[in-house]
């Protein structure tokens, strides 16, 4: 006997106590796993965790002074004998009928007060729980106060409500206690389908191989070790398997040992809800990759993104228009002035294309659109940019995937799903604000460079120079032709003064021109690259808003989620 209580003791470990701090941890850290997640994986995927979650709350902020012990086992083992037996009353029904017992049965050992919550929330009804105290027993029954014990229905019943009865309860039990006899001991449904998935419970899970008395001095020895070594096959290697009779006190001393252990140490809850957490952990370690470094959006990928929008948003043409309006401009303001009156026939490049170069435009509302919004997209403004071509159209689509897959490649299944879908998500908004990046970007185009005035100053002064040299000549003919005394011209070495300041005029304002014509292409292409560079800034901006930050987002949800699983798997 004391031997038996002495492996019972070994068992439970009483030197590794659950560390209730550390469970709590444990369990924000899944919390905090799951808030990461939330949006990014299949829900289907989650439930486990949201369940231990919701469980594990509950059962922390009801009595931790209460061990709920499940007999659990096939019908007929002898939960209710052994119940009955432990409780000392015939609280519990036993037949022949099999399967007797339908519904929990529950004994409190001490007040029933604390309890009762528990047992609510266990979902034992009133009528069958009953209250283990009484004066008679005196100490006896002291040393079990703490205890509820439940007696289960069969798990492998005919009846589905009994199975999912158990089921449910097995999930909620600080400690179970599995009751075997010596004919089915080794079925496979109790071992395959409940004592393997029980092998991270092994501080909380009790064998019991019941009606002990049925078997010989010879035979109980053989069968206790082949029932030990199904239950170590099971990964329930130091798991306590004892021999239990519910024909008497002696007969149930061994299982009475084992529960005044646990209701002493009141550890159980704390290491059933440890041994869940291991459980979760184990099904949600392969979303997560513990080895690998964060990833990142690189560089390269999204420099090929923000090449395909701006070459679809018609950057390339704008800023051709550009170079164009830059030229038309130049020349109508810096050319000769009699002659500017054909060039402002001419359309403005940049107007041409409801683009003034100027940043303009109230925000308009998004149109709906998809990848395919960007093939559809041009009519979508106010201005009058190029539609992209096919080729563009399927650059932006690769693009994109690009980014997604270079971002996903290295992450576990399902992240490279959840960051493709995040790649895509504002795709629908991404034309309006691809136009609305080319339309309000500032082409530098709304203000005249000051040499331009100035060009234009000597071009009025040399053609009012003209002008007047012209005007002079004409007076000079009138005197002559009316026949009054001829005017005296002033002279320049040979030539009459208004002869040279016609010629002069005229000649410095068409050299003017022919000078001023490399400086306005070369001012011209600059005025180019620089309204390419800021249309460039601004599709890179929507880039980032619309495809690279929401896939940065899932990365560090991922990041999170990996951190949060290593806290609660105790690798930090
Ligand atoms: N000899 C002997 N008979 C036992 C022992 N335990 C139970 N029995 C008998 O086995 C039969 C089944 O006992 P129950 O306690 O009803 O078994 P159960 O596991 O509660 O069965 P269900 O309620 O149907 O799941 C009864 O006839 C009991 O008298 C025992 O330790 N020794
Ligand atoms: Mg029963």
């Amino acid at each position: 006997m004391t031997d038996i209580l002495g492996r019972v003791r070994d068992a439970f470990r009483p030197d590794q106590r659950a560390d209730p701090d550390r469970l709590v941890e444990r369990l924000h850290a899944v919390n905090r796993f799951l808030g990461a997640v939330d949006g990014h994986l299949p829900d289907e995927r989650l439930v486990a965790a949201h369940t231990l979650i919701e469980r594990a709350g509950t059962r922390l902020a009801l009595s931790l002074n209460h061990t709920v012990v499940a007999l659990a086992g096939a019908t007929g083992s002898g939960k209710s004998s052994l119940f009955n037996s432990l409780a000392r009353f015939e609280m519990s029904p036993v037949g022949v009928r099999r399967p007797t017992t339908g519904v929990t049965h529950a004994c409190v050992w001490g007040p029933l007060d604390g309890a009762t919550r528990l047992l609510d929330w266990v979902g034992v009804l009133p009528r069958h729980r009953f209250v283990r105290e009484s004066a008679l027993d005196g100490a006896d029954e002291a040393a079990l106060h703490g205890l509820v014990l439940l007696d289960l229905p069969d798990f492998d019943s005919v009846e589905w409500s009994h199975r999912s009865e158990v089921d449910r309860l097995l999930g909620l039990v600080d400690l179970v206690v599995w009751v075997v006899d010596p004919q089915k001991y080794a079925d496979k449904v109790l071992h395959r389908s409940y004592l393997r998935e029980f092998h991270r419970h092994r501080d909380v899970t009790v064998v019991v191989l019941n009606q002990a008395d049925r078997l010989s001095p010879d035979e109980l020895p053989r069968v206790l070790a082949d029932l030990r070594r199904l239950v170590d096959a099971d990964q329930l290697t130091g798991v306590p398997v004892l021999a239990t009779s519910a024909l008497g006190d002696a007969g149930t001393a061994p299982l009475r040992g084992a529960l005044e252990q646990a209701v002493a140490q009141r550890q159980a809850a704390l290491r059933r809800l440890s041994g869940d957490v291991d459980t979760v952990i184990e099904g949600l370690a392969g979303l997560v990759d513990p080895g690998r470094a964060d990833d990142d959006v690189d560089r390269p990928t999204i420099r090929r993104l923000i090449d395909a929008l701006a070459a679809a948003a018609g950057v390339p043409a704008v800023a051709e228009a550009t170079e164009q309006a830059y030229r038309h401009r130049a020349v109508a303001a810096t050319g000769w002035p009699l002659a500017r009156g054909l060039r402002r026939l001419r359309p403005d490049p940049l107007r041409r294309l409801h683009l003034a170069g100027a940043p303009a435009e109230p925000e308009r509302p998004a149109e709906p659109g998809g990848l395919l919004g960007i093939i559809e997209r041009p009519s979508v403004g106010a201005t009058s940019v190029p539609e992209p071509s096919a080729a563009q159209r399927s650059a932006v689509g690769l693009a994109v995937r690009a980014v997604a897959d270079r971002a996903g490649a290295t992450l576990p299944s399902p992240w490279p799903a959840a960051v493709t879908a995040a790649a895509r998500s504002r795709l629908a908004d991404l034309p309006d604000a691809l136009d609305r990046a080319v339309a309000t970007t500032d082409l530098g185009m709304d203000r005249q460079p000051v040499w331009w005035r100035l060009v234009n100053a000597v071009q009025w002064l040399v053609t009012v120079t003209a002008v007047v040299g012209l005007g002079w000549l004409l007076l000079g003919y009138a005197v002559r032709a009316l026949g009054l005394p001829e005017l005296d011209y002033p002279m320049v070495g040979v030539a009459p003064l208004p002869t040279v300041a016609l010629l002069g005029g005229l000649l410095c304002g068409a050299l003017l021109s022919l000078l001023v014509k490399p400086v306005i292409r070369w001012a011209a292409r600059r005025a180019r690259w620089r309204a390419e560079g800021r249309m460039h800034d601004a599709v890179a901006e929507a880039a980032r808003g619309y495809v690279v930050t929401p896939v940065r987002e899932v990365l560090r949800a991922y990041a999170e989620a990996r951190s949060a699983l290593g806290v609660a798997a105790g690798r930090r």
